[in-house]
């Protein structure tokens, strides 16, 4: 990964990092010695960071046994320790092959205002600049403007859109068109827009269900990607939702949205740990060149504060 991953996700962690590393610094500058109580505190900045229970009861297991081995004395290699663990988390997410034939079928779903659309205008820019052809489909049907939304990042990133005209239309029947006009036109990519709101929680994961049915009808193993959209700055929130869309729709990505503006870009963690879904993409901002390839060194460097050297 180049310098400029690295330095917009750091930034993007910015808020993150000065809560957890200056923590550590914190609570290394009390203390010179590694004993219970040093790891009681780091347990209670680990659970503030977002990073959930059982995270945390594996991390501070894992460094305590290091302790207790006397292979960690200090900050220094309590920070190795902590980056290991935290690596190990995050690469066993196992993601899926790229074998498949044109078009890949890219499903987007996650609650209101988590930033599905943007995040696929952003994805449709990135494509567009690698020379792949793009088609969109606003198979949001339920929120007024949706489409409209949609559309306007079409134009901006020169991707035609696949919509029905209204908000009663049927968002399986706008997603069945829109791989039939993927597979007539040939395109590399088709990326679909969901609602993030029906009626209620249960209609949502039931459209998504059939959704998917009626996409893998015209092509048997799309959609290839389910991707979910979690919103950084809902910390803890987001593990549920992960969890409900899992269940519905066997997720095989994550986009974590909107880490530019959350001191809780540590909740990856635990999302990567209790689904076993990968990290895909983060969102660092409102722009077309905002989405960025998660890249897990990188991340866990800007949690733990540490410098970068080597570009
Ligand atoms: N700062 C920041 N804002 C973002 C990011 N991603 C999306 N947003 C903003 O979040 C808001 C909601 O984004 P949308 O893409 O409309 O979210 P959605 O999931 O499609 O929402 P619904 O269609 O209502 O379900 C917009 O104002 C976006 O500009 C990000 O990575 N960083
Ligand atoms: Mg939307």
């Amino acid at each position: 990964m180049g310098f400029k991953f690295w330095k917009k996700t750091g930034d993007a962690l910015s808020k993150t990092r000065a809560y957890f590393s200056s923590g550590l610094d914190a609570l290394f500058s009390r203390k010179t010695k590694i004993d219970a109580e040093t790891l009681d505190d780091l347990e209670a900045l680990l659970i503030g960071a977002d990073l959930g229970v059982t995270v945390t009861r594996r991390l501070i297991e894992a460094l305590s046994a290091s302790v207790d081995r006397k292979e960690v004395s200090d900050l220094v290699a309590l920070k190795a320790k902590l980056r290991e663990t935290l690596l190990e988390i995050l690469n066993t997410a196992i993601v899926p092959s790229a074998n498949f034939q044109a078009p890949l079928v890219t499903l987007f779903v996650g609650v209101n205002g988590v930033g599905k659309t943007t995040s696929i205008g952003k994805m449709a820019a990135q494509l567009k600049s690698e020379h792949k052809t793009v088609l969109l489909a606003a198979a949001d049907t339920f929120r007024a403007g949706a489409a409209k939304q949609l559309s306007i990042w079409g134009e901006r990133v020169g991707a035609e859109v696949i919509q029905h005209p209204g908000t009663d239309a049927d968002p399986s029947a706008v997603a069945y068109d829109a791989v039939s006009a993927a597979l007539a036109r040939k395109v590399d990519h088709l990326l679909i827009d969901t609602a993030g709101r029906l009626q209620t929680k249960h209609n949502l994961m039931e459209e998504l269900k059939k959704m998917i049915r009626v996409i893998s009808k015209q092509i048997p193993d799309a959609p290839h990607r389910k991707i979910l959209v979690l919103d950084a700055t809902t910390g803890q929130n987001a593990l549920s939702q992960a969890e409900h869309f899992q269940k519905a729709t066997s997720l095989t990505g994550i986009v974590l949205s909107k880490l530019d503006g959350s001191g809780k870009g540590g909740i990856i963690v635990p999302i990567v740990e209790s689904l076993s879904v990968p990290v895909l993409y983060v969102g660092v901002g409102e722009s077309m060149e905002d989405l960025i390839p998660f890249d897990a060194e990188a991340f866990v460097s800007g949690l733990l504060g540490d410098e970068v050297t080597g570009f």
